[in-house]
């Protein structure tokens, strides 16, 4: 039953209860229609009283069944509202936990709502694309003010119970009950059985604001904050509405703009991203009930950047942590930046004096390897060098208990290998944290050969504590992101050589959506680290061609900001880049060597090679079973690499342009002799789905 009815002496209960969170699927629309109904037949029942099983009285639309006949199907979320605007009994929303979206909106169409403190209250709709749709902009601001209500609606934050009951007095909550919530909400619905006129909140009349070009000020505001994204915008629209028009105009209004947003790609794109999120932590071969190894000592080995950020993770989240040195002034220098970056935190107001010391408190570092031998995971985070690797991970076979996890943070050596170094491989899997690896949320989990299946439930179940979406990704080169990253690295080369500036692709990239272009990217992370790798590939990959530009570069030093010039030029101390002349040159001078008369290339082909490369190497990702699923690889770029979120990931970006359009691009990329015309055979799972109509996705 997805809503039960049951009577308590002369009070009817309504229970919302459609796992996980009560989410208003048709079922439960209309097992509440129903319910009212039966109410309203019954000439005992002197009130209703509306609650919610389980971990949230509800956690708003069944997002699921959006883009389905069912999300639309009747009793829609309209009629249920309008069923309860309708009431001739007293309605009682009774709220724990979480009421969000089509939930609150529920809520707010009672007569009365009592709640339990500490409880979610949201609509958070602007985070999947769209903006409340059952009447949340029309009812909200008629209890809360426009103010508040405005900051909730465009941010879709939530804000707790207790807060708003304090903020907004009775109009939102008549009643905060301590204690029995369903209890406490019978004794309110008997106290209000007899109240006439029964109070709605539809019959309010909005507050005027405080200030009167509040609207402005926020659409001025959200210009840059909400690029590439229409619905904040639409959201401070029918907030207006809710001050300047009728009740029932301001919901036809509000109507039409969810039925807008609701169909654009950007809202498709966010929906992907919030259920590939939940999706990844799935493995389709490992149970959800596996047990889990107890994880309540961690150990970091490398108080370098990497080392230092990952430990800051699990201080976070309340785990302690041993670091290990081989010097102490590597371990002083390490220890120095973590408490610097937490210092920094609590100067800018965004971490409490007290918060940073308990954390600290949970730090501990050593010299020696006995130190971390009763570890439950041990995390490498050492030079990226495969002796290296083999030296720690022999020791850490020696010292380290049984049953411990040991975790390498490698960014492209092969985690098969590196477990073979031990006479446990079964215990080792790679958790490749994204630099600065205590703020990007991508943690890659690769899963080695021998990994045991506990050992992958345990680390997905860590990386959820620690805020991480955690990405699975089998063995290979560069696992998910870096492997893709590389085709795109080597478009932006061919780009240069064919007649591109470094700015233009850096241009297109950023009017596409990525936070940066790939050669201020360079410049940021270093040009050095690349040339490093690439180094290796020539031996490794011989016929993998990449422009000799970048290598030149590099040969004069510049390395980018941390050497003060790199694809750009920089003034002292500015991070502006500014269009470098020697490296025009440098430019000129490869076309010239390869015979190659520069032309004007447009931004769509630049976008075009730089994205649609990365899609090819994806299917190629899916089809050796690298990745488990579109999504994921989806989830890796918008967590991991700065893709923009209005596109929903390289993956779903080629659904949403049409798999035939993107093989047939692939096709006409093939026609040029500069380019790795090998490469852009299309992938032939991506042939496939093409040939067939289908997506990724
Ligand atoms: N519909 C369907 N499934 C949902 C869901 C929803 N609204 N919310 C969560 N789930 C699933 C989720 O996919 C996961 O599934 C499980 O519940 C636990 O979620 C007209 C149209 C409620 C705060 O945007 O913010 O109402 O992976 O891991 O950390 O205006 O889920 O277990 O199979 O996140 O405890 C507006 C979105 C909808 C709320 C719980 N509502 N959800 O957090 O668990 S649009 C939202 C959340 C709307 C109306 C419009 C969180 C949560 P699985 P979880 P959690």
């Amino acid at each position: 039953m997805s809503a039960t009815y049951e009577l308590h002496g002369d009070v009817a209960v309504i229970t919302l209860n459609n796992p996980p969170v009560n989410g208003l699927g048709h079922a439960t629309r209309s097992g509440v229609v129903e319910g009212l109904a039966k109410a309203h037949a019954d000439a005992t029942v002197k009130a209703v009283v509306i609650t919610g099983a389980g971990k949230a009285f509800s956690g708003g639309a069944d997002i699921r069944e959006f883009n389905t006949p069912k999300a639309s199907a009747k009793p829609d979320l309209h009629d249920v509202n309008t069923a309860l605007d309708n009431a001739t009994k007293p309605v009682v929303a009774a709220i724990h936990s979480v009421a969000m979206g089509g939930g609150l909106e529920l809520a707010l169409s009672c007569n009365y709502r009592v709640v339990a403190p500490g409880a979610q209250i949201a609509l958070p709709e602007v985070k999947l694309g769209i903006l409340p749709g059952a009447g949340g902009t029309q009812r909200l601001p008629r209890v809360l003010g426009v103010e508040t209500s405005l900051n909730m609606i465009v941010s879709g934050e939530p804000a707790k119970s207790e807060a708003l009951a304090k903020a907004a007095g009775q109009k939102l909550f008549d009643r905060v009950i301590e204690g029995d919530l369903l209890q406490g909400a019978l004794a309110f619905a008997r106290e209000v059985a007899a109240a006439k006129p029964l109070p709605r909140v539809r019959d309010l009349k909005t507050p005027p604001p405080a200030s009167a070009d509040i609207f402005e000020t926020t659409r001025a505001a959200l210009k840059t904050k909400a690029r590439g994204f229409p619905a904040p915008l639409r959201c401070v629209d029918a907030v207006e509405a809710a001050l300047n028009k009728g009740f029932d105009d301001g919901i036809e209004f509000e109507r039409q703009q969810f039925e807008f947003l609701v169909g654009t790609n950007e809202s498709k794109a966010l929906r992907h991203a919030f259920f590939g999120e939940r999706t990844a932590s799935k493995l389709p071969d490992v149970p959800e009930d596996t047990p889990l190894r107890k994880i309540e000592k961690v150990a970091v080995i490398g108080a370098g950047t990497m080392g230092g950020g990952i430990s800051m993770n699990f201080l976070n989240a309340g785990i302690p942590v041993t670091i290990l040195e081989t010097k102490q002034e590597f371990l002083d220098r390490g220890l120095g930046v973590l408490r610097k970056n937490y210092e920094a935190q609590v100067a800018k107001g965004k971490l409490k004096q007290e918060v940073l010391d308990k954390r600290l408190a949970l730090l501990t570092s050593t010299l020696d390897y006995a130190a971390i031998a009763d570890a439950d995971l041990v995390i490498e985070a050492v030079y990226e060098d495969i002796a290296v690797k083999e030296q720690v991970f022999k020791k850490l076979d020696e010292v380290v208990r049984q049953g411990a996890i040991l975790a390498s943070n490698t960014s492209t050596l092969d985690v098969d290998k590196i477990a073979s170094f031990t006479k446990r491989p079964q215990d080792v899997v790679g958790l490749h944290f994204f630099s600065p690896a205590n703020v990007m949320r991508l943690l890659e989990v690769v899963r080695g050969k021998a990994t045991a299946k506990d050992v992958m439930a345990t680390v997905m179940n860590v990386a959820k504590k620690i805020k991480k979406v955690a990405v699975v990704s089998g063995v290979c080169d560069g696992f998910i992101g870096n492997r893709m990253l590389e085709q795109y690295t080597r478009q932006a080369g061919f780009l240069l050589e064919e007649g591109a500036s470094p700015q233009q692709v850096d241009k297109a990239a950023e009017a596409f959506g990525f936070a940066m272009g790939p050669f201020r990217v360079g410049d940021l992370a270093g040009n050095d680290v690349g040339w490093y790798i690439r180094k290796r590939r020539y031996t490794e990959k011989p016929n993998l061609r990449y422009t000799k530009i970048g290598d030149v570069v590099c040969e004069r030093g510049r390395f980018g900001q941390k050497t003060g010039k790199g694809w750009y030029d920089y003034e002292a101390g500015k991070r502006e880049p500014i269009p470098s002349a020697e490296v025009q040159q440098i430019i000129e001078d490869e076309r010239k060597a390869r015979g190659i008369t520069p032309r004007q290339i447009s931004d769509e082909e630049i976008v075009g090679r730089l994205v649609f490369s990365m899609v090819n190497e994806g299917a190629k990702i899916l089809e050796e079973g690298i990745a488990l699923r579109a999504s994921d690889i989806d989830m890796v770029y918008l967590t991991g690499y700065g893709f923009p979120l209005f596109r929903g990931g390289p993956m779903f970006h080629a659904d949403t342009t049409g798999l035939a359009k993107v093989v047939a691009l692939m096709k006409d990329y093939q026609k040029n002799p500069n380019d790795d015309t090998a490469f852009w055979e299309p992938a032939p799972l991506l042939a496939k789905l093409a040939a067939e109509g289908k997506t990724f996705n």
